[in-house]
């Protein structure tokens, strides 16, 4: 009748996230527990962000999903444990206008509708997963009328996709990986706002859009089960790391922010590489240079790190920090605005682009949400 026709619907909007101190293996594949702590920045929403909106209606026969207008499986194990999470912590919802009243259980067999947009690539490196399963929590959280708070939605998001948990917040987060072995004190904290450290610019060259090639999830799955490097990483190196880094965001101090970030993606590429078989995220030639026009993706890296690390010995401080993820993009943090001209001067006579479309590759922002 003219009662059931009524849809509630909610829209939000997330940023990725870029890790400073990276998360690469897990202790427990269903929950998604890591084997260490990791600390990333949020980006401004502006550039590199998820829009997602979600819609109840008892007109819907099934939970769907669309994500850049194509329909894609809700079946996955990742999406039906967020779901199930967040319509167990559902409460009642009242729309006057539309003469709406949900009650608590209602949420069990009401069905959901979602859809979801990236501006950005979605699966090249780029974190796509991690501002995807963020706004999609965070959405359903708002439909629904769940009252966590951030940091217990985090662990929700978390299950969808690891590096997710840290996308609930602006600015600086940590993902504490907890002791537990239910995951509860598995979550993202946040250590400063976005307005804490606003002279940092970071800059991100898109490489290529093409998707990558071992996916993070097999990849970190290989590496827990094959290196030893890893190991000593989770054990030795990264505690002291993070509470190195969280002094670093704490006093602005660029130069240990520059060298721990720098340090920890070198890490991370030689724990890949210490994988067998070993996995190659940085010279991975297998992608098309769409963007640029380079003979070889491995001189982009490379080149950006002995031109960052001569820059940085040249001067008194450190003015650039670079750190690479899982996919073929380079993301560089610039001290202030100066060193980010500089920065973008240099990426300029090094890797010319090929045609003014091209310079849309270099993407400015600043990190705040
Ligand atoms: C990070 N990455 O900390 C690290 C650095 C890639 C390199 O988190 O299996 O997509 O969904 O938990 O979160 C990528 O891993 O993996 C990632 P799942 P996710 O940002």
């Amino acid at each position: 009748g003219e009662a059931e026709k009524w849809v509630l619907m909610v829209t939000a909007q997330t940023p990725t996230n870029i890790a400073v101190i990276k998360y690469w293996g897990k202790r427990d594949e269903n929950l998604i527990l890591p084997v260490n702590d990791s600390i990333s920045v949020t980006l401004d929403p502006e550039h590199l962000c998820t829009t997602t909106t979600v819609a109840a209606s008892p007109s819907f026969d099934s939970d769907r999903m669309w994500l850049n207008g194509k329909e894609i499986s809700l079946s996955g194990d990742r999406y039906q444990n967020c779901l199930r999470e967040i319509r167990a912590r559902a409460g009642d919802v009242e729309d006057e206008g539309k003469g709406v009243k949900i009650a608590k259980k209602d949420w069990e067999k009401l069905h959901l509708h979602i859809a979801s947009y990236n501006n950005f690539p979605t699966a090249a490196g780029l974190a796509s997963s991690a501002a995807g399963l963020a706004c999609l929590v965070f959405a359903l959280a708002k439909l629904m009328n769940v009252k966590d708070d951030q940091s217990k939605l985090s662990a929700i998001a978390r299950q969808g996709s690891g590096s997710a948990c840290r996308s609930l917040y602006g600015g600086f987060v940590k993902w504490v990986m907890g002791k537990d072995d239910d995951g509860k004190d598995s979550l993202a904290v946040q250590l400063a706002d976005e307005k804490h450290w606003d002279d940092l610019v970071i800059i991100i060259a898109v490489v290529s859009s093409s998707q990558k090639e071992t996916s993070s999830t097999t990849g970190m799955r290989e590496t827990v089960e094959t290196s030893l490097l890893l190991k000593h990483r989770a054990k030795e190196v990264v505690p002291k790391r993070t509470l190195q880094m969280e002094e670093a965001i704490k006093n602005r101090d660029f130069a240990s922010f520059a060298q721990l970030t720098c340090a920890d993606s070198n890490q991370f590429h030689a724990v890949c590489l210490d994988t067998s078989p070993p996995i190659f995220y940085m010279n991975d030639t297998s992608h098309s240079i769409k963007l640029w026009n380079l003979a070889l993706m491995k001189q982009l890296f490379s080149r950006i790190i002995s031109i960052v690390e001569k820059w940085n010995r040249s001067e008194e401080t450190p003015q650039v920090a670079y750190t690479f993820d899982a996919g073929p993009n380079a993301v560089m943090f610039a001290r202030n605005r100066k060193a980010a001209t500089l920065l973008l001067q240099r990426l300029l006579f090094y890797f010319p682009p090929s045609s003014a479309a091209d310079l849309d590759s270099y993407i400015l922002g600043d990190k705040s949400i």
